[in-house]
Order: structure tokens, then C-alpha cells, then sequence
């Protein structure tokens, strides 16, 4: 019987990027739930799972740091320290998540890097993975903020129309709490305005 050794993949695999993740238990299962809820609009939208799963397992991967931590790698990575994301360093884990992606993970997708980047805050001229990752992150079954059930249904009739409703709750949210906000959450309200109101 010949044995020939099997080839090793050359990405990782699904279990495999869960092994190397190193989130809390509350982050993993969040992590786990945009998963689902992404490959459920990946079936709706045609988003194939080979970009969905690494993209959705992936999208808070920097999460395993702190503020200061955040801080700190985007100083060494020479990313630039603005007052918004200064105030807020949380907002660096999109941003360096894609890094620890593509360094770490191995991923080499633009596409998926992209999704990892903006999730946050959304950009203009998202691709639909994009897009299902940015929604999925704010309507996975965890999430239970007023307004939340007409988001998932919206995410199932109309993509960027669920964008802009999106957006539009995050400005809505940031003004309450008097949050700085940042410039790229405008950038993709008004994109997504602009579309809509051309009647795109
Ligand atoms: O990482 P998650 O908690 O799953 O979700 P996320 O990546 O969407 O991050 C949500 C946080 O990001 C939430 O606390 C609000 C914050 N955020 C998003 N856009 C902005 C923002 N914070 C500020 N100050 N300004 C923004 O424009
Ligand atoms: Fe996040
Ligand atoms: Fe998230």
C-alpha cells in the first residue's frame, strides 16, 4: 500500500486558526457567533466560507490587547497616532488586527485583510465580504441593542441599505456618549447615503 504523505495545506485551517487566536472565552465565543451569522449571509449574498471563516474568526484576533497594549504595537508599527484613535485605542485593533492576519495568521487575501481592517468602522466601496463582516460583528445573536432584530432583517434584504442603517445607530451611539468620532465612520455614512439617495 503506497503512503504517500499527504500535502500540508498551505492556509490554515479553520481549527487551526481557533488554536492560534488567544481570545478570552467571551471574545472566542463572540468571534464564533459573527462566524455563524456571517456564513449565513455569505449562503444569501454568494460569499464563499473560504473567505467568510478566516475573515470572521479573525476580525478581533488584536483584542488580546489592552489600550495601552494597542497603543504601544501602533507606535512600533508606525501607524498614525491621531487624538480620536489616541483617546480611543480600541479602534487600533481593526487596523492591527489585519497586520497580526496577514503576519501571524498568514493570510494573504487582500480582500480579507480589508474585511479585518474596516470592521470597525466600515469604509467606502466595501466588497460584499466586507460588508457581511462589518454587519455581522453588530448583529450576531449576542448583540441585543435596541433596533438590533430590524438590522437582521435588513442584512438579508438589502446590503448597504443595512450599512447605512448601521452606521447610522453607530453616529447615533457615539453622539450619545459624547465619543469623539472617527473621520472614517463619516466617510462610510455618507458613502452609503450617497448611494442610497442616487437610488444605486
Ligand atoms: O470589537 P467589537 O467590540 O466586537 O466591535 P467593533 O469592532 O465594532 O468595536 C466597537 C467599538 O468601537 C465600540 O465601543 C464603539 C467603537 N467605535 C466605532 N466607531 C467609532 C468608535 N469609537 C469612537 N470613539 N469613534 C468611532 O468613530
Ligand atoms: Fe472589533
Ligand atoms: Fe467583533
Amino acid at each position: 500500500m503506497s503512503t504517500k504523505p499527504v500535502p500540508k495545506p498551505k492556509v490554515l485551517a479553520r481549527d487551526q486558526l481557533l488554536k492560534k487566536l488567544k481570545l478570552d472565552s467571551e471574545r472566542l465565543k463572540h468571534s464564533l457567533r459573527v462566524e455563524k451569522v456571517a456564513l449565513k449571509l455569505g449562503q444569501k449574498w454568494r460569499v464563499s466560507k473560504k473567505k467568510i471563516i478566516p475573515a470572521a474568526l479573525l476580525h478581533d484576533c488584536a483584542r488580546r490587547y489592552n489600550a495601552r497594549q494597542l497603543l504601544r504595537v501602533a507606535r512600533k508599527l508606525g501607524l498614525k497616532i491621531d487624538p480620536v484613535r489616541k483617546y480611543q485605542p480600541k479602534l487600533f485593533h481593526a487596523e492591527i488586527g489585519a497586520y497580526l492576519a496577514e503576519k501571524e495568521f498568514g493570510i494573504k487575501s487582500k480582500e480579507i485583510l480589508r474585511a479585518i481592517r474596516f470592521h470597525t468602522t466600515g469604509a467606502p466601496k466595501m466588497t460584499k465580504l466586507e460588508k457581511i463582516i462589518y454587519l455581522a460583528d453588530h448583529i450576531e445573536e449576542g448583540r441585543n441593542f435596541s433596533g438590533v432584530e430590524k438590522m437582521r432583517k435588513l442584512a438579508f434584504k438589502n446590503l448597504d441599505l443595512a450599512v447605512l442603517e448601521s452606521t447610522n445607530q453607530m453616529l447615533k451611539f457615539l453622539l450619545k456618549e459624547n465619543l469623539p468620532i472617527y473621520f472614517q465612520t463619516i466617510e462610510t455614512r455618507n458613502y452609503y447615503l450617497n448611494k442610497f439617495l442616487r437610488g444605486l
